[in-house]
């Protein structure tokens, strides 16, 4: 009697998404993008916190930082029923569908790094301050261009709520406190590295007074960076990069861009994977946890505190 107690107990906990008794609890943790520093570099950070919880992890992304590339992985995530999800979601909207799948199958959520806009996905959501970070930016800029110029931002694509907000705080921040400085707008380079440089190469063609470039991400910062390495203008048009990896942090010691914001991938995943073992264990989750920036220029780049904040190749 007693077993066949125990027995209908384990069942039904198998049909409501919690662990199997005895078993550890798995999480899958969905990249934005597969491969690159920023979410290599949290997976990192989820890994270690998973071997000291005793958490089953994998890990998956897309080879591009696409919602049509995202979407399949996450389905198939979602048919292997793993008790947690950490997912950076790649667009706000389309990414709703396949999460409210997930939801529905009672697999705990977290969301780190980026979001959707239906705020009853996510059990939790991680993420660095990209509004207070790309004010940070402005200001950076500002000063290196001494309070006056045109400014130009390039990004990836609309709809990412991550680099959206890093140019809500820039584009509000210059029109804030800064009246010498005119920003051009914003380009969008679908995250690719060529088309970052293409797009500031036409924009020095067309505004030969260019003054400053704020590059959303890893790989607009590339390209914009290459663009004005390869165009001569190192010194007269100045850069401000979001994130810290090899590449910019080597622009950063050539002098092509003059300050990074380095987030904190690592601690964003360890804390993804805390809370997501929290979430399947029924303990208390907290709804957001706002993570640290570093602002990284070649006077503070080879400080011990400063180090630990690149990401790693
Ligand atoms: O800036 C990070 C991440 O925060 C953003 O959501 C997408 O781009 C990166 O992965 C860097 O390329």
């Amino acid at each position: 009697m007693r077993k066949a107690f125990a027995a209908a107990l384990l069942l039904a906990l198998a049909a409501c998404g919690q662990p199997s008794a005895g078993g550890a609890v798995r999480v899958t943790l969905v990249q934005g993008l597969a491969g690159e520093e920023f979410y290599e570099t949290m997976a990192c950070g989820a890994r270690a916190k998973a071997k000291e919880l005793g958490v089953e992890l994998e890990v998956q992304g897309p080879q591009k930082f696409d919602p049509t590339l995202q979407t399949p992985i996450v389905n198939s995530v979602v048919a292997a029923q793993p008790d947690a999800l950490l997912i950076a979601p790649t667009d706000v909207k389309a990414m709703i569908a396949p999460l409210t799948q997930a939801k529905q199958r009672n697999i705990k959520i977290i969301l780190v790094d980026t979001v959707v806009e239906d705020a009853s996905i996510g059990l939790s959501r991680i993420s660095t301050d990209n509004v207070k970070g790309g004010a940070a930016a402005a200001k950076a800029l500002s000063e290196q261009i001494g309070g006056k110029g045109k400014v130009l931002v390039i990004s990836t694509d609309p709809g990412v709520s991550t680099v959206d907000a890093r140019i809500k705080g820039f584009e509000e921040e210059i029109k804030a406190a800064h009246p010498g400085v005119s920003s051009l707008g914003v380009q969008y380079s679908h995250n690719d590295v060529g088309e970052a440089s293409k797009i500031v190469n036409a924009a020095l063609a067309k505004d030969p007074d260019l003054a400053g470039v704020f590059a959303t991400n890893l790989n607009s910062a590339t390209g914009a960076g290459t663009a004005l390495q390869q165009a001569g203008k190192l010194g007269q048009v100045k850069m401000v990069g979001f994130d810290a990896g090899p590449a910019q942090v080597k622009q950063l010691k050539d002098g092509v861009v003059q300050a990074l914001i380095a987030q904190l991938p690592g601690e964003i995943g360890a804390k993804g994977v805390e809370q997501a073992f929290a979430a399947v264990k029924g303990q208390q989750v907290t709804a957001a946890i706002p993570t640290d920036a570093t602002i990284v220029t070649r006077e503070n780049v080879d400080t011990p505190e400063v180090r630990k904040v690149l990401y790693k190749a």
